[in-house]
């Protein structure tokens, strides 16, 4: 597989100041497939300067010219759909055509829309006798995570050259390669040098460096609770801007006038998609009591149907750890309706499509975030016991509400502790804000207010 031996410093492919290097694996098969290098503080310290020199620059670029700059970008994306496609298929493991609809399409759509915004927005607004100023933070450090390895990306990279800000990035050590493909396509579109920069490298070394430099304005991360904790507090001493998206424990709520078949059938394929590894998957199926017997029944024939078409888990760490959840759920007493912890592949990180039912809200597999194709079903006996057992978790990612009517479920959703509802079944939107409440995040990405997290005040006063 194609590999940069090399960090994207400064405009230019140069090499790292040690020799470590990262290995990716093919999950499918567990095969090398490619070595990157492994930054370290030194690297990062490089690129962060070389993101500092270019700021003034780009932060005095008119927007329209920004703009030009990230259509440019989505249209390099566009050039390199097939390799992006290909590579995160080698690198993460899923099936190619998802690979396609979701993990190139998504981000190319993204990228779009942050080029239309940066044309648009209102970097100047008037409040009362004040204009005030929107302008860039500053150097953005984005650490992202291997799940939807474009998407992480340019969910942050995007709106940050929106802004005005310049970017460090630090990509996750399973994903290396699509990465290095976003820097080819940056390099073409002709984004000034220093606007854009990559560090591969190990999270605990390169990211956490990254975090912790102090030419860094803004950090935004996207992992795991316990690193954003870390990083949120490494923030929060060095009063720098922090923007966390974490994990969830979302709640998919079949109200009774739901159509049953339906919001099962979609339930289970948002929780089997990419392999389970979503932050804002519906890992909780709450069913009224009286339907409860039908709806396991549909969710394990469906599950069951998936057999062998869902992708590999990134890695071997997820690969236990998510077998370890299915375990436990089986020790406290759930009840496995399809699927379970055997592997059913000798090669490769694979985990089977597996339902739970008799789940109680205290059991672990419904308070923590498993990412895998894991699904939770739990009872309820009306709508107070549906809210109290949707808004039961440390969490707040995202959710969904089914019934008869939107109006129904909208009057639901409002009363749930979540950042992003789907109501009756929902749709992507680029534009829609995504980001917790509670433990799953602070800040928002996507749409005004993604582009928003990247600005920051000032009054004039007259
Ligand atoms: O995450 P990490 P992991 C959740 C999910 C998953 C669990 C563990 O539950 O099972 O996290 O996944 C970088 N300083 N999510 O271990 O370690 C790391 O290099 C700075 C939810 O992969 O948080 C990578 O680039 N950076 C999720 C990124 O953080 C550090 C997506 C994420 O890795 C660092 C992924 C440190 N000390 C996992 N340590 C979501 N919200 O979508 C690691 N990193």
């Amino acid at each position: 597989m194609k590999a940069h031996d090399a960090l994207y410093i400064d405009g230019a492919w140069r090499p790292a100041a040690g020799t470590d290097t990262i290995e990716v694996v093919n999950p499918a098969d567990e095969q090398v497939i490619a070595h990157v290098p492994a930054g370290t503080a030194e690297d990062v310290d490089a690129a962060v300067r070389a993101a500092r020199a270019a700021l003034p620059a780009w932060a005095a670029t008119p927007p329209a010219d920004r703009a030009a700059r990230i259509a440019a970008l989505r249209d390099a994306l566009v050039a390199r759909k097939d390799e992006i496609a290909e590579t995160v298929t080698a690198e993460l493991g899923s099936p190619l055509p998802f690979s396609q609809k979701v993990h190139t399409a998504l981000p190319i759509t993204v990228a779009g829309s942050y080029a239309e915004l940066a044309a648009t927005y209102a970097f100047e607004e008037k409040a009362g006798t004040s204009t005030v100023l929107l302008e860039p933070v500053g150097v953005v450090g984005a650490i992202t995570p291997w799940n939807y390895p474009l998407h992480q990306i340019v969910a942050k990279v995007a709106p940050a050259l929106a802004a005005g800000c310049t970017v460090v990035l630090k990509p996750a050590e399973d994903t290396p390669l699509t990465a290095q493909l976003f820097a080819e396509a940056v390099h073409e579109a002709g984004v000034p040098a220093g606007v854009f920069n990559l560090v591969t490298g190990l999270g605990p070394v390169a990211g956490q460096a990254l975090a912790e430099h102090e030419g860094v304005d803004l950090v935004s991360f996207t992992g795991s609770t316990a690193v954003g904790k870390q990083i949120g507090a490494v923030a929060g001493a060095a009063v720098k801007r922090v923007a966390l998206e974490l994990g969830g424990k979302s709640a998919n709520v079949i109200l009774p006038s739901a159509d049953l078949a339906k919001a099962v059938s979609v339930g289970v394929a948002n929780v089997m998609s990419n392999s389970g590894q979503t932050c804002s998957a519906w890992t909780r199926m709450l069913v009224h009591r009286d339907r409860y017997d039908e709806a396991v029944q549909l969710a394990a024939e469906a599950a069951a149907k998936y057999g062998d078409r869902i992708g590999p888990l990134v890695n071997a760490k997820q690969h236990d750890r998510v077998r370890g959840y299915i375990e436990k759920g089986v020790a406290e007493g759930a009840r496995l309706v399809a699927g379970g912890p055997e592997a059913p592949r000798e090669q490769g990180y694979f985990v089977r499509p597996t339902v739970f039912a008799d789940v109680t809200p205290d059991m672990t597999i419904a308070q923590e975030e498993i990412f895998g194709p894991v699904l939770s079903i739990l009872k309820y006996e009306d709508e107070d016991d549906a809210l109290r057992i949707a808004n039961g978790t440390v969490y707040g990612l995202a959710g969904a509400v089914w019934a008869g009517d939107d109006a129904e479920a909208v009057a639901f959703a409002r009363r749930m502790d979540t950042g992003q509802v789907d109501i009756n079944g929902g749709r992507f939107n680029p534009l829609a804000p995504f980001g917790g409440y509670k433990q799953s995040g602070v800040g928002r990405e996507l749409g005004t207010h993604g582009l928003a997290e990247y600005l920051q005040t000032k009054s004039l006063q007259f």
